[in-house]
């Protein structure tokens, strides 16, 4: 059958693994759920919105003829990863996941983990303080047992309901970042505190260089879990892994 990819996307590595696709002359789609107004263009055809859960995937996965599924999906999409698995079971497709390493502290680094966005929260059960929320906007309700502090928050489209915290700025912003304006970001909130996922990748490091240069603590947000399933860490070896598989013509 010819290959047919469905990429499911929304990071740097997604987009770069789009470009490789299209210029290996494969045929493939990329997929957002929607959460931002103007998805960075692919240069792959995009679709938008969700599937309907595992079995609305599972039936696109039919009706487009998808020959692969790639979850390329960030760290922190655990829901997704775990419908993708289901559906790529239930629709007989192969599937592989393209992820990238968690950041690890390294000399100059005052980093304290924390094992999910609740305990995020209650680590900030603390005096007063400028903290920096650099964790997107579909949690930031999660953080309103804590309006003693002053938040400097970054979202990449503007507000567009009231914000759950009283003491706020926002800074509408997409990644990829840099240190130096990452650096002059927080010297110009005075900023105390950064609130980090552990996203991994290039996209969102930059605030974590520019803490290290200002000598300023982190609370790390690990992981969710995510579902058993192959993983790959290229581009490189996700198009091996699609030209091997159809030559087993799996
Ligand atoms: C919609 C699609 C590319 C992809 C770029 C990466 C890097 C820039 C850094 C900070 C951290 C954060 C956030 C972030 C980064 C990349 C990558 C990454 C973090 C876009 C994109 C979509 C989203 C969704 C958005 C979330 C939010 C999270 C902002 C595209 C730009 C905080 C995660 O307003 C909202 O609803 C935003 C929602 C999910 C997390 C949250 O909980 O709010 N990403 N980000 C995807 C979709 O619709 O399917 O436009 O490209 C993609 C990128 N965001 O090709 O260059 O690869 O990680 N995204 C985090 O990592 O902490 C910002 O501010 O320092
Ligand atoms: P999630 O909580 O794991 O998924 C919730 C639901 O959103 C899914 O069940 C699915 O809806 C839909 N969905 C998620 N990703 C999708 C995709 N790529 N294409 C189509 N539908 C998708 O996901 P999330 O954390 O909200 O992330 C949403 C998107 O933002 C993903 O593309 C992710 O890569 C990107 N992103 C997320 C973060 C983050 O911090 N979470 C950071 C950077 C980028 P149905 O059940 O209806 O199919």
């Amino acid at each position: 059958m010819q290959t047919n990819l469905l990429i499911l996307g929304g990071t740097t590595e997604a987009t770069a693994l789009a470009r490789a696709v299209a210029e290996a002359g494969l045929a493939g789609t990329v997929s957002f759920a929607g959460r931002v107004e103007r998805p960075v263009r692919q240069p792959l055809p995009q679709r938008v919105g969700g599937f309907g859960g595992t079995d609305g995937l599972a039936t696109y996965l039919r009706d487009h003829k998808i020959t692969h599924l790639v979850d390329a999906t960030h760290p922190f999409a655990a829901q997704m990863s775990f419908n993708a698995v289901a559906a790529a079971t239930a629709a007989q497709v192969p599937l592989v996941a393209l992820t990238r390493p968690p950041w690890r502290a390294q000399a100059g680094d005052d980093w304290t983990h924390v094992p999910d966005i609740g305990a995020a929260v209650a680590a900030l059960d603390r005096a007063p303080c400028n903290v920096m929320l650099a964790v997107g906007r579909m949690h930031l309700a999660d953080f309103a047992p804590n309006p003693q502090h002053r938040y400097l928050l970054r979202l990449v489209d503007p507000p567009k309901t009231a914000l759950p915290l009283p003491l706020t700025e926002t800074v509408v912003d997409r990644g990829p970042f840099s240190e130096a304006a990452d650096t002059a970001l927080m010297q110009a909130h005075n900023i105390d505190l950064i609130v980090s996922k552990n996203s991994g990748g290039t996209g969102a490091y930059a605030k974590l260089a520019a803490a290290r240069s200002l000598r300023l603590p982190v609370l790390m947000i690990d992981r969710p879990a995510q579902p058993e399933r192959s993983e790959l860490a290229t581009p490189a070896d996700i198009l091996n892994w699609v030209h091997h598989s159809t030559d087993l013509g799996v």
